[in-house]
């Protein structure tokens, strides 16, 4: 199983500011976070990020055809963007929504999302176990069953 993670604007600056709200582990960190939960859990792992909404949407039809899941937090995008909503349903990959903080519990404009219009679960305010969450999720739904061991 392959899955896409895809991260949206100022997420690269995790880590750096506000670690109140999002915790003090870099962007960097949750690469390799991804990276060595994904080989836990025997799924290959593919990660991008982007400040801009038009790449966001150019990576998610990228994804067609080559990516069995997609988790997404689209960061600031998740509250304006019909763009990446409609990306996400043109490609209609099975996609987890994801919130290292607990949107519900912050500003009102924060409890709107678009994408998650197109997402088959979301996950909000766990942080960066958040991510692992969302593929341990896609993995259980769309993975492929491993085969039954024949015994003799
Ligand atoms: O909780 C989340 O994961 C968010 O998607 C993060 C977005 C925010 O706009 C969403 O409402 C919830 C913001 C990401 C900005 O990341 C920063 C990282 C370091 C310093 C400042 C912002």
């Amino acid at each position: 199983m392959k899955i896409l993670v895809i991260n949206g604007p100022n997420l690269n600056f995790l880590g750096i500011r506000e670690p109140g709200i999002y915790g003090k582990n870099t962007f960097a960190d949750l690469l390799q976070m991804l990276q060595a939960w994904g080989g836990e859990l025997g799924v290959e792992v593919e990660q991008y990020q982007s400040n801009h909404e038009g790449d966001l949407v150019d990576k998610i039809q990228w994804a067609y055809g080559k990516v069995d899941g997609i988790v997404i937090n689209p960061a600031a995008y998740t509250h304006t963007s019909v763009a990446i909503l409609d990306a996400l349903k043109a490609v209609s990959i099975p996609a987890v929504e994801v919130h290292i903080s607990d949107v519900d519990a912050r500003e009102p404009f924060r409890q709107i999302s678009y994408a998650g219009l197109a997402c088959k679960h979301t996950i909000k305010g766990q942080g960066f176990d958040g991510y692992r969450q969302a593929m341990v999720w896609l993995k259980k739904h769309y993975g492929t069953p491993s085969p039954t061991p024949v015994e003799g």
